[in-house]
């Protein structure tokens, strides 16, 4: 409930804030904009994360505040917040943090949260972690600013692709308004996020969506990336995201599937799934204890590509049937 997140903001003193690893714009924009609130009402924040900021999000104010998780993980902080994580094991290492806090402020909008805080705010039909962020600055009248709209507006715009998803609610565009009206710059944000690929980048996506396949209905379509195929520096733009988005333009999709070789845990795959409605992914990701929304979720599978790709699609051609 977000009265009680409210409270717990009240009476505390210092956030520790994570989000989960692999971060990505609601991520980022969420967390950076919660301890932009909890600043302005006179808190103590840090933010830690297992991964690097990844670039294409690094024109965002704040972000060189984002510290990777240490070896031990910071203790001395009243509550621990974790923003956009659907269960504390999505935090990684960081979530290790949670165990000396007096309490856990758990901030999420994924239907698959499991309630891990002591304080639970999770709402599924919240188009982003960022909008919720948002009704809290409306909710505890802390004004926005530049900064501020300009984080939760990235946040609420990539998470809902761009207002296309069907997570997007007329709520969402209230939002996204009044963060224009205090700042934000739609034009500007979709620069910096979609038009700003390298040519290298875009020749390795290009490649990947080459390696598309698709089941015998055409209602499955998916890409197992291996690490071969992907460029070995921090890429400039977010490859899961994009990839999804360009697959899900094919008609008869009803699932799309992406299967990449992990960076971190090796002999392991990252699944991640698009669905157009019908068929509820968080369901199926929850099979390989996973999950997400309905319509977008992910899990980790461990093993080699092979078998990942025939244990997952085989499960997702009985959804489909
Ligand atoms: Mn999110």
């Amino acid at each position: 409930m977000m009265k009680k997140a409210v409270e717990c903001i009240r009476n505390n003193r210092s956030f520790l804030v994570t989000m989960h690893v692999n971060m990505e714009g609601d991520a980022v924009g969420a967390a950076l904009a919660f301890c932009l609130l909890a600043e302005k009402l006179g808190k103590k924040t840090a933010v830690i994360n297992d991964d690097p900021v990844p670039q294409v999000y690094s024109f965002l104010p704040g972000t060189s505040r984002i510290t990777r998780t240490p070896e031990r993980p910071p203790s001395g902080f009243d509550c621990f917040v974790a923003v956009d994580c659907s269960d504390l094991k999505r935090c990684g290492k960081a979530g290790e943090a949670a165990r000396g806090a007096r309490c856990v402020l758990n901030i999420d909008h994924h239907v698959s949260n499991v309630n891990f805080g002591s304080v639970n705010w999770v709402e599924p039909s919240s188009s982003s972690a960022s909008e919720m962020i948002y009704n809290l600055y409306r909710k505890m009248k802390v004004p926005f600013d530049k900064e501020s709209s300009l984080l939760l507006y990235t946040g609420i715009m990539t998470d809902t692709g761009s207002f296309r998803y069907t997570n997007t609610s007329d709520r969402t565009h209230l939002a996204a308004a009044e963060l224009m009206r205090c700042g934000a710059v739609p034009a500007d944000v979709y620069r910096r996020i979609y038009e700003a690929s390298s040519f290298s980048d875009m020749q390795a996506l290009a490649r990947i969506l080459g390696t598309m396949k698709k089941d015998q209905s055409g209602k499955l379509v998916w890409f197992a990336v291996e690490r071969s195929m992907m460029p070995r520096r921090r890429m400039s733009m977010d490859l899961t995201e994009q990839i999804l988005s360009y697959a899900r333009s094919v008609k008869e999709a009803e699932v799309v599937v992406l299967f990449r070789e992990n960076f971190g845990a090796k002999g392991s795959i990252r699944v991640n799934f698009r669905s157009r409605g019908r068929i509820d992914v968080n369901n199926i990701a929850g099979m390989f204890g996973g999950g997400g929304h309905s319509t977008a979720s992910g899990c980790t599978v461990a093993g080699e590509m092979k078998t990942a790709v025939k244990k997952v699609l085989s499960a997702v051609k009985g959804k489909i049937l």
